[in-house]
């Protein structure tokens, strides 16, 4: 066993929960990362003797680990060609789309995946140094997925958990990759591997049978909230959905608010007071589906259903991966088909589309989940979709409706949204239409049971439970 560290409590994710900028002179500041997994964590870290370990987002930075919050970061140092082959490679470029049911073609590289087996081993020591004896550690998504079993090799004390925040793809797909036995008996290695879905569950738990069977013998399925387990190695690995969520009472408290009501409304006043606004917040990314509703919102322009006039679709993009070719690709495309349909329906001063490449500070994005009358989050495939969740907490006056795909996680807990096949073409159009002209009473209830359950289904729920199954006290 290596040397025992001081950490009770310690999350491992690709990255730190800080961003480390280097100015042009070369001094350093620390900026905030962005995504909800820092929110979701942070209430956990508190009042622990807590670290955690992850990537500060720049290559080749050699950084002494710090304090903040009263959580001590450890930084893993990353050359910048492994940022290149085992984050923008095997990361992004094999798994990623590997994951979302092969939208887009993965790309298989064997130095790729030598250069993530490397690195998640280097993480996996990061973490083995600074763990307490017999600490919980929880292991953060898909580019960690060896780090249980390098880890439980190093540390045979830990607790170890493992949540994925993608989805865990039909197994007929995950047999294309060449080392999909060595990722299985990665996960094998924690005590408790979480999925957003109980699909996600379903296929691990065959994938395990079928790839690690010499050393399966047995698993159950679990029920509802309660995990299955998987007999392995003479332990028990148990295996359970556990459905993300956000800080709901904090974005509707956000929402609610007096400036943000009032930027939502000075929102709408610079889009022309339209009748209809029309929003999609996603980052640029080919699974979300993003062509695929500006293809929609076009034909029901040109099919003379809605009027460039009265209805504004506003298409907020965060830039994202944007070394990776297929991203490009996508923005060049997506930029085309918004450049496109405002060549056809604009009028000077009032485009039907508004485009924004840009990421936004949170209460501005709050404006705008307020200010938008339909919210179109239409991916291809999505873990969850915490966007969608977003939407109905800032929709505390029960306007607005809520258009979403059947292929993100959150379909399966927001049953009252205007669900839809976003493959369907013809769907997609008419589920856009209808939620554009429903009934003020049937907004509403749709509404109210939203919000119902996002309210009372939130982080902290989702961090608690899984920790609960994991045998910790929270
Ligand atoms: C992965 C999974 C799963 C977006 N633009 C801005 C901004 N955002 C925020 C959103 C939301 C977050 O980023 C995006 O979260 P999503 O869940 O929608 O999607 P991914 O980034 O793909 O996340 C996903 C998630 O992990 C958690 O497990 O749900 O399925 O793919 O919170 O609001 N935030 C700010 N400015 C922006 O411009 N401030």
């Amino acid at each position: 066993m290596n040397a025992a560290g001081a950490s009770e409590f310690i999350v491992v994710a690709n990255r730190l929960p800080v961003d480390l900028v280097v100015g042009e002179g070369g001094e350093r500041s620390w900026k905030r990362s962005p995504g909800g997994l820092v929110t979701a964590l942070e209430p956990m870290l508190a009042g622990r003797d807590a670290a955690w370990v992850g990537w500060p987002g720049v290559p080749d930075a050699e950084v002494p680990p710090f304090e903040q919050d009263g959580v001590s970061l450890h930084s893993v140092r990353l050359a910048a060609d492994e940022v290149n082959q085992y984050y923008e490679g095997f990361s992004n470029a094999t798994l990623w789309p590997l994951y979302h049911d092969v939208v887009a073609p993965p790309v298989f590289h064997r130095h790729w995946w030598h250069t993530y087996v490397r690195v998640n081993q280097r993480f996996a020591e990061a973490v083995a140094k600074v763990a307490a004896p017999g600490a919980t550690v929880w292991v953060q998504d898909y580019q960690l997925q060896l780090v249980p079993e390098q880890l439980r090799a190093l540390r045979p004390d830990l607790r170890i958990g493992f949540f994925l925040h993608i989805p865990f793809p039909p197994t007929e797909l995950f047999m294309q990759l060449p080392w999909r036995s060595q990722i299985v008996r990665g996960l094998l290695g924690a005590d408790l591997v979480g999925f957003h879905t109980p699909g996600g569950v379903r296929n691990f738990r065959w994938l395990a049978g079928r790839l690690a069977g010499d050393r399966v013998h047995g698993s159950t399925a679990g029920t509802g909230a309660r995990p299955g387990e998987i007999s392995y190695d003479g332990r028990s690995v148990r295996v359970g959905a556990f459905p993300i969520s956000i800080d709901s009472a904090a974005l509707d408290k956000l929402a609610r608010s007096a400036p943000v009501q009032k930027r939502a409304a000075d929102i709408r006043a610079d889009l022309g007071n339209p009748k209809r606004v029309v929003l999609g917040v996603d980052r640029l990314d080919y699974t979300k589906g993003i062509n695929l509703r500006l293809t929609a919102f076009h034909e029901l322009l040109m099919d003379g259903r809605i009027d460039a006039s009265d209805t504004v679709f506003v298409q907020l993009a965060t830039p994202s991966r944007e070394r990776v070719e297929h991203y490009k690709q996508m923005r060049d495309e997506i930029e085309l088909s918004v450049g496109r349909i405002n060549g056809e329906f604009s009028r000077v001063g009032h485009p039907a589309v508004h485009y924004l490449h840009q990421s936004l500070p949170r209460d501005e994005l709050a404006a705008f989940f307020v200010a938008a009358d339909v919210m179109l989050v239409t991916p291809l495939r999505d873990g969850m979709n915490l966007v969608a969740k977003e939407y109905v907490a800032c929709k505390s006056d029960l306007t607005g409706a809520l258009v979403l795909s059947e292929f993100a996680g959150a379909a399966g807990e927001l049953g009252s949204s205007f669900l839809v096949n976003p493959h369907d073409l013809d769907g997609l159009k008419n589920t856009m239409y209808s939620a554009l002209t429903m009934p003020e009473e049937e907004g509403r209830r749709r509404m109210r049971a939203l919000r119902r359950q996002v309210l009372t289904h939130d982080v902290d729920r989702w961090a608690r439970s899984f920790l609960a199954a994991l045998g910790v006290p929270t």
